[in-house]
Formats: C-alpha cells, structure tokens, sequence
C-alpha cells in the first residue's frame, strides 16, 4: 500500500497539461470520485489495524498534493485573473536615461553646424594615406621634419603608406577630382607620433576647412573666422591673427580669441595674455592648388584648421586631454547637446 502512493506521489509531480480539457481529464484520474486517490480511500479498510497511521497520513497526504497540483494547473489556463504573484504589473517601469553624445561629438557638430550656415558643406576621407596626398601635395619640401618617422606612423615604406597626420589629405582629395568654387570642411581623426601627456595625445581630432573660388581674398578669410569664433564663443568674442608659418599657406597665420573665462582680463587659463590660440589659417599656396590642376591664376582660395580637443578643452575648462579617450561615465554624462 505505502508503495502505491509513493508511485501515486511520483507520477503526480510529473503531471503535465497544455489545455484546460487535459486537466479536467488529470482531475478526473486523480481526485473524482471513482479516481485513483478515493480508491486507496477505499482500499484503506483492508489495511491492517497496526499500519493504518501510517497508511492513513500518507493517503491524507498524497490526497492534498493531488488537490493542489491540479489547482496549479488549472490556475495557467485562468487567463481571467492572473495569480498574484507578488508583482504589480500597473506600476510605471524604471526610466531609462538616454546616453549622451562625446563631448568632441558636441563641438564637431557645432563647428560644422556653424560653418554650415555659411555655406560649408562636410567631406571625408581615408585615415591610412600616401605621402603624395599628406605631404607632397601639399607643397612639404622632401626634408621637411614632419616626414620623420619621429613625427608619422608609417604602415609601410617605398611605396609610403602612413596614417594621416591632418585633414589637408581630404583637401587634396576633394580638389583634384572638383574645379571651383569649393567651399567645405573636413572633420576627422589624425594621428601623430607624440608620447601621451595631459596636452597631447597620438589620436586627436581635427576640423580644416577650405574655400577656393575667383577672388576669394585675406579679408574673406578674417571675417569667416570671426563669425566662427562669436558663434562659438559668444558675441563679444574678439579674434587676432599673428603671423606664422606653414609648407601649404601663404601668407600664412596663428589666430587666437579673447578669453572666453576672464574676458580679456589676464587669468590662469590664457596665462594672464587675455589670449587663447585656437586655429591656424592662410592663403592656400599657388603650388598647391597647381598639384590639384586648379588654374592658381584664375583661383584663390583660404584655408584653415584647428584641434577639437583643444576647442573642447577650452570651451568646458577641461585639464588633460586624456579624459577624451577613456570613457569614463562620469566624465561623459556631463555632456548634453541637442545636436
Ligand atoms: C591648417 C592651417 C592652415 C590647410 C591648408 C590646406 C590646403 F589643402 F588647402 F592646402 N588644408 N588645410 C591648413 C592651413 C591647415 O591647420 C592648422
């Protein structure tokens, strides 16, 4: 008898029903009148007087595991009223906050959106070049030091593979296949062989732009960067322009801004000159508009670039370039932009 309701207790736990009418049928079989529970009911008066305890607590038993093992089941077809499991499925779910946008992100698409409005369109191109469009084209020298391997990541040499050490590749690019008017910037990433400190760092990215037409003249290029530097540091932001040198320009210039935190006054971010230097610019030298088939007699052009991190850095008062590229939460989501 105790056998019986062990093999009873062991197929009831493996019961299974995947309609309503397969656990009517299981209620049935088990705990109907005429089901297998009630019969060992009926079977108990042959037991013998001294085992009846144990027998009769053991069918009691196996009686209310029946019972609730077929509730269960039924209970998962009871699409009325789910079982109150303890989860209130009306509350409102936890909120999920957006994630954020880099903050080199943020000042890219504000420096393209500024330019944008002056009718600069956006160009890319590839980070691994060849020394015709980093250097040749752009009027370096064959000695110049920026060849180095000091200076340039070299894939592979004779023929030069390297990557990009700035934008002015894209320029080339864009000028050899389109006669002008061009007027365009170039966002992206360069890469330099320079030991990482808080200044610098062997990534950064840059923003050069580039307007090549008849008569584009220096006072074009001043007012330009003007509207660029009140656009993005506000309104009563001066700009001046110092000379300077580069293989590609001439004449060429550094330009600085008034310092957005003092105003002008003297402070410890522009080491009390009231100047931060944020681009570089000139006149696109004739040799480089020739290695483009750009007629220089007929066309002139400006250009210019300048670091984002540097913009960046400036703009928010962040001290180590290095935060850039850890990706630190807390560092980023301090960063909001609507573009
Ligand atoms: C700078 C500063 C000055 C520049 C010149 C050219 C090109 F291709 F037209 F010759 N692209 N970029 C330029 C000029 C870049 O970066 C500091």
């Amino acid at each position: 008898m105790l056998d019986k309701i062990k093999q009873l207790q062991e197929e009831l736990s493996n019961i299974k029903a995947s309609t309503v009418e397969e656990v009517d049928e299981l209620r049935i079989k088990y705990i109907s009148k005429k089901g297998l529970v009630s019969q060992l009911f009926s079977e108990f008066k042959n037991v013998p007087n001294e085992q009846k305890k144990e027998v009769g607590q053991a069918i009691n038993v196996l009686k209310n595991f029946a019972q609730d093992k077929i509730n269960e089941l039924r209970d998962r077809f009871n699409n009325g009223t789910p079982k109150d499991d303890g989860l209130d499925l009306t509350r409102p779910g936890e909120s999920m906050k957006p994630g954020t946008r880099h903050p080199l992100s943020v000042v890219r698409n504000e420096i393209i959106d500024i330019f944008g409005r002056l009718g600069f369109t956006v160009a890319e191109g590839p980070e691994i070049e060849d020394d015709w469009h980093v250097f040749s084209a752009l009027n370096f020298p064959p000695e110049h030091p920026a060849r180095d391997m000091q200076d340039t990541f070299f894939i592979e040499k004779d023929p030069d593979v390297l990557l990009r050490t700035h934008t002015s590749s894209v320029q080339i690019r864009v000028m050899e296949r389109t006669q002008p008017p061009i007027r365009s910037i170039f966002p992206g990433r360069v890469f330099r062989n320079e030991a990482i400190s808080a200044r610098s760092h062997c990534i950064f990215h840059q923003v050069e732009g580039l307007y090549v037409d008849e008569n584009v003249s220096f006072a074009d290029l001043k007012q330009t960067l003007l509207y660029f530097a009140k656009e993005l540091f506000g309104e009563k932001t001066k700009i001046r322009l110092r000379p300077s040198y580069f293989p590609f320009t001439e004449p060429s210039a550094e330009m600085d801004v008034s310092c957005s935190i003092c105003g002008g006054k003297g402070c410890n971010v522009c080491k009390y000159t009231g100047w931060l230097e944020i681009l570089g610019c000139g006149m696109v030298d004739p040799n480089v508009l020739e290695s483009c088939n750009i007629d220089s007699r007929k066309y002139t052009g400006f250009a210019f670039g300048m670091g984002i991190e540097r913009i960046t850095m400036l703009k928010y008062g962040i001290k180590d370039i290095r935060h850039f590229f850890e990706n630190d939460v807390r560092f980023l989501k301090q960063f909001e932009s609507a573009i």
